[in-house]
This record gives C-alpha cells, sequence and structure tokens, in this order.
C-alpha cells in the first residue's frame, strides 16, 4: 500500500473533497424533492425526515466546504446566504411556530455526507439538549 493512502473512505472525503451523493442530487443524476433553488444554493426534502419537514441547503458549489470545520473567510458569503435560505424556506413551509436549524460537523457531530449542508427542521415542538 502507498505510504499515503487513506486510513477510510471518510477520511479520503474529509481530506480530497471528492464528490458525495449531494453531487449527483446537484447534477440531476439522482432524483431528490427540490423545495427551492437558485444560482448558488439547492435545497430538497431530506430522504429520511426527522420532523414533518426536513429539509436540506447545500451549496451547488462546495469550494472546500466538506464541513463547517474547513470554513475559510472567502466562504463567508455562501454561508450567510445558506442560512438565509433557510429562513426563507422555512417561511414557505409555513413554519410560522418556529424551526430549527442544524449543521453537523464530524464524526461526533453526527454527519455522514461531506459536503456542507443546514438541515432545516420544523412542523413538531423540539426538545433540548439536542441528541
Ligand atoms: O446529514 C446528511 C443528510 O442527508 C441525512 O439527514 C440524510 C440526507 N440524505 C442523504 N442522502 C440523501 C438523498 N439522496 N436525498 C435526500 N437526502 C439525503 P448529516 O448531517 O451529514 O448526517
Amino acid at each position: 500500500q502507498h505510504p499515503f493512502a487513506m486510513a477510510s473512505e471518510k477520511d479520503a472525503a474529509l481530506a480530497s473533497d471528492s464528490p458525495t451523493i449531494f453531487d449527483k442530487i446537484i447534477n440531476k443524476e439522482i432524483p431528490a424533492n427540490v423545495v427551492y433553488e437558485d444560482d448558488k444554493v439547492l435545497a430538497f426534502r431530506d430522504i429520511a425526515p426527522q420532523a414533518p419537514t426536513h429539509i436540506v441547503l447545500i451549496p451547488k458549489v462546495k469550494d472546500g466546504l466538506t464541513g463547517l470545520s474547513k470554513a475559510e473567510e472567502r466562504h463567508c458569503e455562501i454561508l450567510g446566504h445558506l442560512l438565509y435560505t433557510a429562513k426563507v424556506v422555512a417561511k414557505q413551509e409555513g413554519l410560522e411556530e418556529g424551526f430549527r436549524v442544524v449543521i453537523n460537523d464530524g464524526p461526533s457531530g453526527c454527519q455522514s455526507v461531506y459536503h456542507i449542508h443546514v438541515h432545516l427542521l420544523g412542523g413538531r415542538q423540539m426538545s433540548w439538549p439536542p441528541g
């Protein structure tokens, strides 16, 4: 084995910015239930919803943002746009009583897809602390 071979697939994804399932959604190679789209952001219903409304918002261009922990100053605009779009979609979904946004990061944060994404959850009473 090459001395610089990655220890696991997840390490490889983290380090090399390799494509994920979300690239396939962006490229329309697999279907998604898209609820909002503009030139920079795509929002679609989560395949394993944890609330009556559960939407995932992603940047169309990853630009190294496998997760929030990889954010650089150049990402400030897209990060702000993702958060603002979460609010726009929350309104579109009729979540007047409130909602939650979540960004899972890394193994301890329960991240499973290494293309940054914001979860928008609503339609039920949330609890605190989260699991
Ligand atoms: O969240 C990754 C989320 O992405 C998780 O809630 C499932 C969702 N997911 C994974 N594949 C799909 C497809 N194909 N369509 C819709 N939603 C999907 P994380 O924070 O990384 O755990």
